[in-house]
Formats: C-alpha cells, structure tokens, sequence
C-alpha cells in the first residue's frame, strides 16, 4: 500500500468503523489472491484457454459438450494453484480472528482454499473447492446393489469416469447455472444481516447472488469498505474505497 493510503482520512475513517464493529463480514474475490499469484477470474485467459471464455466454460453444459477440454482447464488451474501461498492479506484477516474470537466472519467466492491455509478455519466457500471432486449425476454402482460409487474408484481418465456405470467425476465447485450450497449462503446471508462493517476485498462486484450480500449488508445498516486497486460493480454501495491492494492494505487496516 502507498505511504499515502494508510494516513488518508478515509483509511482512518475504516480502521475508526472497524475497531468500533461487534461483528465483522468480510466478501472476498479472485482479486484477494492475485498477489498470491492466482490469475483472477476474469483476466485474460491465456495460453491454450486465450479462446475460451471462463463463464462459458464454468458451467454443466459446458462440462457435458466437452468433459475432457473443461477437466483439463480445472486440472491446469489445480496444478497452478495447488503450491500457491496466501499471501499477506490472507494471514491478516485469519491473524485477526484469532485475536478476536467469533468477530469476523470470511465470506469468499475464491475456490482456491487459500484463506483456509492462512489460518480461517471458518471460511464460506460460497463456490466450492476447486481440490475437491463429485459425480456428475446420481451414481449408482448397478441397480441392484445400490451402492454408490466412490469417487476413489473412478478410473483415471480426463475426467475420470465409474468402472461400473460410466458417471463421470467433475470438480466440486458450483458452476454459473447452479445454485449455491443452501447452508453456506444462509450463513453468508446471516453474517451480512448481522455485521456492522463489511469488507469487500478484490471483487468485480460483477456475480450473484455472492455479490448480493454486500447490498445486504448496507440495507441491514452496515458500513460497507470495498478494497480494490480498481473500479467495481459495488462501488455505488460503498460508503469507503480505499484504492489499494489486498496484501498492501489489510495487514495496516487490520492491525490492532
Ligand atoms: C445462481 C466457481 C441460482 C467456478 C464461480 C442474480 C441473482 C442470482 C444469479 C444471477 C443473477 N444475475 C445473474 C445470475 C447468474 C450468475 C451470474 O452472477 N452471472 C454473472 C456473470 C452476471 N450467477 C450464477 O449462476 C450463480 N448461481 O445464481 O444460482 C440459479 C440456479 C439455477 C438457474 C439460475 C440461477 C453461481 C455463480 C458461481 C459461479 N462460479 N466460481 C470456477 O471458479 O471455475 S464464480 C467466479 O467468479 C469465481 O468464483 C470468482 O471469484 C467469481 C467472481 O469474480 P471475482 O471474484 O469478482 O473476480 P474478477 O476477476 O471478476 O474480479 C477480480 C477483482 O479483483 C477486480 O475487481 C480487480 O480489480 C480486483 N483485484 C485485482 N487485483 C487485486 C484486486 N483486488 C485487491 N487486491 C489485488 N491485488
């Protein structure tokens, strides 16, 4: 973060609503961990993927016209994720939790489970895991035995597929076109209900309802505190933007 933004009034102003919060919520995006070195969402594919664009392919239809093209893309961006670290941001708001017990509550859209290695042990994971497989359809292992098949024992391929009825694995991460898990956005729904501050870090604003619960959260009376080195859909909401980056901003604003 700039020498500037940690004594710009309206930094002060942030940290001045955060200390005074009882409960805390904070939405996090792609952005969160681009100094991480994860590509975020919407930044130019590159390579192979240049072609394609990522809402086309993050979706059921997509997966079903072409398994293998839509396996790969998750097998690659597995791999580029898989010895990525948090970054200074991450062990910031995870370092903040556990000197305030049950304030702050992670609300994220990242599938990359970086916020759970820095230290969340809580965090909403409102799309999934991206480490993490299901089966496409209902699987049963043969209509007499009933037995669903374990994922352990889809036969490798791209994607791996059941030995015995042919289902196909496919990442666990919700896909646009689905819905989200029913407990983990009623948790979310709660947190920004209830909080007196929300922090909208590295987000376009641009997908729901993940985006929605920053409008929640001002509705319900929070101040809402987007970080974001640039311009976002939640912008017209905020009562604070503080221009800066993740890793640059949060361990100052954070600190005690
Ligand atoms: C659903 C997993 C019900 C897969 C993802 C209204 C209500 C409900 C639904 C909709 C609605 N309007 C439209 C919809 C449909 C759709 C949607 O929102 N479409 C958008 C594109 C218009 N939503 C859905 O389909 C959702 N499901 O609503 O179910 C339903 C059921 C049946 C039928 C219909 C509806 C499901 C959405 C989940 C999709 N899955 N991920 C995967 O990862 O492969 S979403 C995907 O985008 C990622 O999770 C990503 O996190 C997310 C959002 O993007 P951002 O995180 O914001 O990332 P982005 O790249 O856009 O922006 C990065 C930001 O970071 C930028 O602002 C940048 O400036 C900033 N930044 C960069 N560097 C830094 C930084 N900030 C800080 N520090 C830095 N260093």
């Amino acid at each position: 973060m700039t020498a500037s933004l940690d004594t710009h009034p309206d930094f002060l102003q942030a940290r001045a609503w955060l200390q005074a919060a009882q409960r805390v919520a904070v939405l996090t995006g792609a952005g969160m961990s681009a100094e991480s070195g994860i590509p975020t969402f919407r930044d130019a594919q590159t390579g192979l993927w240049a072609r394609f664009d990522p809402a086309e392919l993050a979706t059921e239809d997509g997966f079903r016209a072409q398994p293998e093209l839509v396996w790969n893309w998750y097998a690659e961006r597995r791999a580029a994720m898989a010895h990525v670290e948090p970054n200074a941001g991450h062990y910031a708001i995870a370092a903040y939790q556990q000197r305030h017990p049950g304030r702050l509550t992670v609300i994220t859209q990242n599938v990359d489970g970086l916020h759970q290695k820095a230290g969340s042990t809580d965090a909403l994971a409102l799309h999934g895991n991206i480490f993490q497989d299901r089966w496409l359809d209902l699987c049963f292992h043969a209509r007499h035995s009933g037995r669903v098949c374990a994922p352990a024992r889809a036969q490798p391929d791209s994607p791996p597929r059941c030995p015995d009825c042919g289902n196909l694995l496919r990442p666990d991460v919700v896909w646009f076109g689905e819905s989200l898990p029913p407990e983990t956005l009623h948790a979310a729904d709660q947190a920004a209900q209830r909080c007196d501050l929300m922090l909208v870090v590295g987000t376009s604003g641009e997908v729901y309802p993940a985006a929605g619960l920053a409008h929640q959260a001002r509705r319900a009376g929070a101040k809402v505190v987007i970080v974001n080195p640039h311009a976002s859909d939640l912008d017209s909401i905020a009562h604070l933007v503080l221009r800066g980056t993740a890793a640059q901003t949060l361990p100052t604003l954070l600190c005690d």
